[in-house]
């Protein structure tokens, strides 16, 4: 009975600290497995960060995400190291709204780029503009996630580097 209070306590503590001291995340449940490097069939490439020419302003992320195989997946969530805040939005027509989720379809890559699909980071870290690269994470509808490093660049540099 001892051990078993022993363990109970033991495993509580080691999830707190699992999480960086923020809230314990939810129990695991079937995708346990899942860690931020193995979100099954998934591949995320070309990820990279734009600071804003203001300070104060959102700056910006895109991504290349495909699905090699399986059933259809959503991708509903980004996250940006330092950006307190990411949204995904789609430019149409000259105005853009936020989009809540983004089907996945084997076979198939969904670009995040300049123009189109596009992801807003908003409350930066002013540490952010000092950094050469960030993780960026996405999160699909199966609770998988997958990571890359995203190169951070300022809109001058980005713009230097498209031509
Ligand atoms: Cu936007």
């Amino acid at each position: 009975m001892r051990r078993r209070t022993f363990g109970a306590i033991l495993a509580g503590a080691l999830s707190a600290t699992g999480c960086g001291g923020e809230a314990p995340a939810p129990a695991p449940t079937e995708t346990a497995e899942a860690t931020a490097e193995n979100a099954p069939g998934v591949a995320l490439s070309d990820a990279r960060v734009q600071l804003p020419v203001v300070s104060g302003r959102p700056g910006v992320a895109y991504f290349t995400l495909s699905q090699a195989n399986g059933a259809p997946r959503k991708l509903v969530g980004v996250a940006v190291d330092l950006a307190g805040r990411a949204e995904m939005h789609e430019t149409s027509g000259g105005s853009m709204k936020p989009v809540s989720e983004v089907a996945l379809e084997s076979g198939k890559a969904v670009k995040f780029e300049p123009g189109g699909l596009h992801v807003m980071l908003f409350e930066l870290d002013p540490k952010l503009r000092f950094q050469k690269e960030v993780d960026l994470t996405i999160t699909l509808d199966t609770g998988d996630k997958a990571s890359a490093k995203a190169p951070v660049a300022t809109v001058a540099e980005a713009m230097e580097q498209a031509r």
